[in-house]
């Protein structure tokens, strides 16, 4: 199997640490959506990376999708629980760390355009605070423990982790270190994770 993304893309950097947690082979091709020769709206009709395509030419897309089809091929490591309840809190991390990348991805988006063409301050709030309020929700739920759902790793933990990485790459004046101390040792922890260091965008 192929999946076509970028260095730059969290949700690309989510699905590659899923399929080294669970040590599938795959072919890494990037493929910028932005450029002239992009192969992405040949699999993916939005024109959105990742998309993963199968051995069949099958394509794969959102990582949220990718990420659950996965789960479905290789069961062992075993990322988002069976039992109904733990299922849905871990897809719920997923999808705090999914909308922090969202909210960070469009701010960093928005200043690469010249000053005058970008969105006004308001905006600019509103998507810190998304970062802020789903940081904190972070926070408060993981607690002092060491994993952010149940008794082991998880897809939760995934999730964090590549958001505040992300957020680390992007979006170097937000502090998230000072504010959230058991997300500062979570981050530390995933870190030194095979999955983790292997995937590192280089700086
Ligand atoms: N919800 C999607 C988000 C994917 C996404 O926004 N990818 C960005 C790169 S980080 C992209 O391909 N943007 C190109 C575009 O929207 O034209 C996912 O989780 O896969």
């Amino acid at each position: 199997m192929k999946l076509l993304g970028t260095p730059g893309s969290p949700y690309a950097r989510k699905v590659r640490i899923v399929l080294a947690e669970k040590r599938i082979s795959y072919e890494y091709v990037i493929d910028r959506p932005s450029s002239p020769e992009t192969q992405v709206p040949q699999f993916n009709p939005l024109g959105k990376i990742p998309v993963l395509v199968c051995d069949d030419d099958r394509a794969v897309y959102d990582s949220v999708v990718i990420v659950e089809y996965l789960e479905g091929l290789v069961a062992e490591p075993r990322l988002i629980p069976a039992a109904f309840s733990d299922r849905i809190e871990v897809k719920r991390w997923e999808a705090l760390g999914d909308g922090i990348a969202d909210a960070t991805v469009a701010i960093s988006h928005d200043l690469r355009e010249p000053e005058a063409q970008r969105k006004p301050a308001p905006w600019y709030e509103r998507q810190r605070q998304k970062i802020q309020r789903g940081l904190a929700v972070m926070e408060r739920d993981l607690g002092d423990r060491e994993f952010c759902h149940g008794a082991g790793f998880s897809l939760a933990d995934i999730a964090a982790g590549f958001a505040l990485a992300y957020l680390d790459q992007v979006l170097k004046d937000v502090d998230w270190r000072r504010d959230f101390p058991q997300l500062k040792k979570l981050a530390a922890r995933l870190a030194t994770r095979e999955s983790f260091a292997a995937t590192a965008p280089a700086v």
